[in-house]
């Protein structure tokens, strides 16, 4: 089967973003994939150093991929400070990346702000780390929100690069496979992640401003749907949402140039698992005013049972403990294969 690695990272409350760009993908590709489930503290310290309460933040996004169903039992959860193979291998990666390709991610320019000479050397190398996440495993799949494809992008140039500058070694220790990158049939070490961005939520806008993605950190609690939200506020915050004053269109060209109420009708799709077009069909024509109330219901009645099964989940932390223990145990193993080989690889004196 083909392997599967993706991670979220433990800086505050998941919203419907993390949930339908991310998580729920999870969910559906256990049935055709190994899939490895991190959550990556090492990442959230990044843009901020001293969190009060990073250990409960890990058992919360644990707790949303359960509660949204991953199994543990058939696949691997785990927190990546348990591996120390991903500090290791992101180090070795960082060597391999130039200091350019780190600087032209759109991440680290939003995040980094004006500020740049201030933002943590981690920040710039954050895409290092997640290549390291991904390849440490050899994963060839990585579900992902759209705002991570240029970090795959990168990470695919990291495996060529260190498959292309250690290949008479790969191949004299008889460890490459082969594989296709684009027309070409090539022998590498490090397999060519492929992103999975698909279907109607690959990129859930703020609910304030529809020019800006849904995200953790947006100061106003009124921009996301948090996972934990309850009903009521659900509905508050999709009747809050912008729009514009025109009813739904009947067909998704009319969304174009309404990015709100483009965003809202993704969200239907999402949830209800359609696309936008099916949404359209129902509601094309409608006000908002019809709209929003019906999006609310089914965003309770897709979000609510998540909620109360995640409270469920955390009642019981040192279950939640003991998933992340046994998952970070099988990851080290399959994690400590790959790093004796690039040790040898690299000719790191392990005698
Ligand atoms: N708005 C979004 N729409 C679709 N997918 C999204 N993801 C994040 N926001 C959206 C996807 O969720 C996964 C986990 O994200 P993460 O927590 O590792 O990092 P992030 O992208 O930095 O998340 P946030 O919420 O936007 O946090 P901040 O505020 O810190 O920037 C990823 O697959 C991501 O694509």
């Amino acid at each position: 089967k083909p392997l599967v690695f993706s991670g979220v990272q433990p800086t505050g409350n998941l919203h419907l973003g993390n949930y339908l760009g991310a998580i729920r993908k999870f969910v559906a590709l256990q049935e055709t994939h190994d899939c490895i489930y991190c959550v990556v503290d090492l990442h959230s310290l990044t843009a901020q150093l001293v969190h009060d309460d990073l250990e409960d933040q890990t058992r919360q996004i644990t707790a949303a991929y359960l509660a949204a169903g991953i199994d543990p039992a058939k696949h691997i959860v785990f927190n990546q400070s348990r591996v120390p193979g991903h500090a290791e291998l992101a180090w070795i990666f960082n060597c391999v990346a130039r200091i350019g390709w780190m600087s032209r991610m759109t991440q680290f320019k939003d995040k980094a702000g004006k500020d740049r000479e201030n933002a943590s050397l981690g920040l710039l190398a954050y895409p290092s780390l997640m290549a390291a996440d991904i390849l440490l495993y050899r994963a060839t799949h990585v579900p992902v929100g759209d705002d991570q494809k240029q970090h795959l992008e990168l990470t695919r140039d990291i495996a060529q690069k260190f498959n292309n500058d250690f290949s008479d070694r790969i191949a004299a220790r008889n460890l490459g496979v082969t594989m296709q990158v684009g027309e070409e049939k090539v022998q590498g070490y490090f397999p060519m992640a492929e992103p999975l961005i698909g279907g109607p939520a690959t990129r859930i806008m703020s609910l304030r401003d529809g020019s800006k993605k849904m995200s953790k950190s947006d100061p106003s609690d009124l921009s996301r749907i948090n996972l934990t939200d309850d009903a009521d506020t659900i509905s508050k915050k999709i009747r809050k949402a912008k729009t514009d004053p025109e009813a739904l269109p009947s067909a998704v060209e009319g969304l174009e140039g309404r990015p709100e109420a483009d965003n809202l009708v993704g969200i239907y799709a999402g949830l209800a698992d359609t696309t936008r077009e099916a949404v359209l069909a129902e509601y094309g024509g409608q006000q908002f005013s019809v709209f929003k109330p019906a999006l609310a219901d089914l965003a309770v009645e897709k979000l609510a049972p998540i909620a109360a099964e995640m409270r469920r989940i955390l009642d019981d932390r040192a279950y939640v403990d003991a998933v992340l223990r046994d998952g970070g145990e099988r990851a080290g193993k399959l994690a400590e294969a790959t790093m004796k080989d690039v040790r040898g690889i690299i000719g790191l004196s392990q005698g």
